[in-house]
């Protein structure tokens, strides 16, 4: 099972947005994600997530800038290697402005206005949650085609 991070930068407002990039290579490749990856030997879930952001959007986020919002696992059992046990956080607060990298086109979304239909399927059933401030614990198994969602589980706390 590989150890991954995922980050949710959000822009408080009158409505509130979130900055999303477009994948353009690898895993998950033409979907929109929140900004993260492996955890590498040697560093904490923190430390991975603040180094993606900086990597994929060209964003300083400090460590304890980054809020804990739960865990999600996703199985993929006819690819088990793609496994992914992953640690979420989101941030109000960073330095610089959004960049292209080699790896994601950034983009501000409204929270009420997800792209979901350019999104892993199973984001809408917890997305919309972890954006509200929530914390959840979630586990997710995909179909032969690594896309379609076969289980779902989602439990949030406040
Ligand atoms: P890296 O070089 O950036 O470390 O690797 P990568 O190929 O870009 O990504 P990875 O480390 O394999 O991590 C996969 C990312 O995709 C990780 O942030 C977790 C995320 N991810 C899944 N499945 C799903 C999903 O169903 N929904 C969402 N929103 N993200 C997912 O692995």
């Amino acid at each position: 099972m590989k150890r991954a991070t995922l980050c949710f930068l959000i822009r408080r407002g009158t409505s509130d947005t979130v900055l999303l990039g477009l994948k353009k290579r690898g895993f998950g490749r033409g979907k929109y994600n929140g900004f993260g990856g492996k955890i590498e030997p040697g560093e904490d879930a923190r430390q991975a997530a603040a180094r993606e952001i900086a990597e994929e959007a060209g964003l300083t986020v400090r460590t304890e800038d980054l809020v804990p919002a739960g865990q999600v696992t996703f199985f993929f059992p006819a690819s088990p290697s793609f496994d992914h046990d992953v640690t979420l956080f989101v941030a109000t607060a960073w330095r610089g402005e959004p960049c292209e990298s080699e790896e994601m086109r950034p983009a501000w979304f409204p929270v009420d206005g997800l792209p979901f239909h350019q999104m892993w399927q199973d984001d809408a059933q917890w997305l919309p949650l972890v954006l509200a401030g929530r914390s959840i614990e979630a586990e997710f198994a995909f179909a032969d085609d690594n896309e379609t969602v076969t289980q779902a589980s989602v439990r949030s706390s406040p």
